[in-house]
């Protein structure tokens, strides 16, 4: 087995000087943390601890069977999968399901979404350029829908805009759309009808369509995932769908970190992911340690002409853009969302500032008035100490059903992430199309940054 793809052991971890200091320093500052009595919602963060981001690999895309026969490589859906077909009289027939669901948003947490087929986001439905397609939409909601295909190219009446293009699906009825996939690309599927809510609820899906030729734009792993985000409160389980730009909960396919999917590569293997954007504000999708180009948007493929490095790709409201890369680097590479407040947890973002406040006489008074409480202070030397907060779930009040602000457990220590957060794992030994985690990524000897004095 090659050393560089083994997970370290404990004992090598122990050997690592900045975790030891580290956490015997936030040992010590725990009994000087503050939950202060009115603002600090931060305080609330002492959650159990979250699962590591080594989760067990969850269900893996499931390819129409034309796709994979046909040689193309299918399509992982993050935390999801593809939807199943039947062939009637040429046509491919796939049936969705719109209905109020619940499911979970990392461990510690569950929602209650509308979604397709019982997830959010509905199944990817994935299909070859040329192929006739018919939709059946069963409208399982308590209202009326639709659905819009977003970015294909269709006869007017299938374009799914409630009012405009057809009459909603009552509740109770099946509405159906036919069309030919005239060209190859990364879609989406939403409801175009009291969208506000509906999409704020998580009704939400890709549809990707191959190209005929399988050999065209051929890659050796193909990703996908939507981008959502919800304002869901702690001790409650359905998103507040009023909610306009202050939303809590920023996800990959209705997930937060470390509950989503990690991708993983062969090193020297050519990788695409594909990312769509419903949330109500634009997202710096960032990849560490590769160079990628955009090789498609909503609008189909870019041409190489038209393509340049890049590392962040900004994917705004309503757009999708797929990018490719060589994975040639091993190790396990942070990719999120650059905007940090998105990377975060549901909790305590209505903390007062608390940066260089010496909290100690604070602390002091507070006991006086709370006898018998043990108080702590918390934020005066950053925010890092909210993550061993949500560590130390067992020593403060629990809220029910939320996440805490900084979360997932590394190799070596916190990972401090909590929201649109997932790791690509790259090694040499990985098998093609083996999608299982091959565990963390034990640095080769004189490879890692270390700590002095
Ligand atoms: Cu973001």
């Amino acid at each position: 087995m090659d050393i560089r793809s083994r997970p370290p052991t404990r004992s090598s971890q122990r050997k690592l000087p900045i975790t030891d200091c580290l956490r015997k320093d936030i040992r010590m500052q725990r009994r000087t943390f503050l939950s202060s009595l009115a603002g600090s919602v931060a305080a609330l963060a002492a959650l159990p601890k979250a699962q590591g981001a080594e989760q067990a690999v969850q269900a893996l895309g499931l390819p129409s069977s034309d796709v994979a026969r046909g040689g193309r490589t299918p399509v992982v859906t993050l935390n999801g999968q593809s939807l199943a077909w039947t062939l009637q009289d040429g046509v491919k027939e796939f049936r969705l399901v719109a209905e109020p669901i619940e499911q979970e948003v990392a461990p510690g947490m569950k929602a209650k979404f509308w979604g397709y087929n019982g997830s959010t986001p509905g199944p990817t439905i994935e299909a070859i350029e040329g192929d006739r397609v018919r939709i059946y939409v069963q409208n399982k909601l308590p209202e009326h829908t639709t659905i819009h295909w977003h970015g294909l190219l269709l006869p007017n009446g299938m374009d799914g805009v409630g009012g405009l293009n057809q009459a909603q699906i009552p509740p109770g009825k099946t509405g159906v759309y036919e069309f030919t996939l005239t060209k190859s690309g990364t879609f989406m599927y939403h409801p175009h009808a009291d969208e506000q809510v509906q999409m704020a609820l998580g009704m939400m899906g890709m549809f990707i369509v191959h190209p005929k030729n399988p050999n065209e734009r051929r890659v050796d792993r193909d990703y996908a995932f939507l981008l959502s985000a919800y304002d869901i409160e702690p001790d409650t389980m359905t998103a507040k769908t009023a909610t306009m730009t202050d939303f809590n909960l920023w996800t990959f396919n209705s997930r937060t970190f470390p509950a989503i999917q990690t991708l993983v590569a062969r090193q020297g293997e050519r990788v695409r992911i594909r990312v769509g954007n419903l949330t109500m504000t634009n997202h710096p999708i960032h990849l560490h340690g590769h160079i990628f180009k955009v090789t498609g948007t909503d609008g189909g493929w870019v041409p190489a002409s038209a393509q340049w490095p890049e590392v962040t790709t900004d994917v705004a409201v309503g757009q999708m853009r797929v990018i490719e890369f060589i994975a040639d680097a091993p190790g396990d590479w942070a990719f999120h969302c650059h905007k940090s407040h998105h990377t975060m947890g549901p909790m305590g973002h209505a903390v007062p500032n608390m940066l260089g406040v010496d909290q100690q006489k604070l602390t002091a008074k507070i006991e006086r008035l709370l006898p018998g409480q043990h108080y702590m202070a918390m934020g005066s030397n950053g925010m890092a100490e909210m993550q061993d907060m949500a560590n130390m779930g067992d020593m403060m009040p629990l809220p029910a059903n939320t996440l805490p602000m900084m979360t997932g457990e590394g190799p070596y220590g916190p990972i401090e992430m909590g929201g649109m957060f997932t790791v690509l794992k790259v090694r040499a030994d990985q098998k093609a199309g083996d999608y299982s985690d091959p565990g963390w990524y034990a640095q080769p000897k004189g490879t890692q940054s270390w700590i002095i004095d």
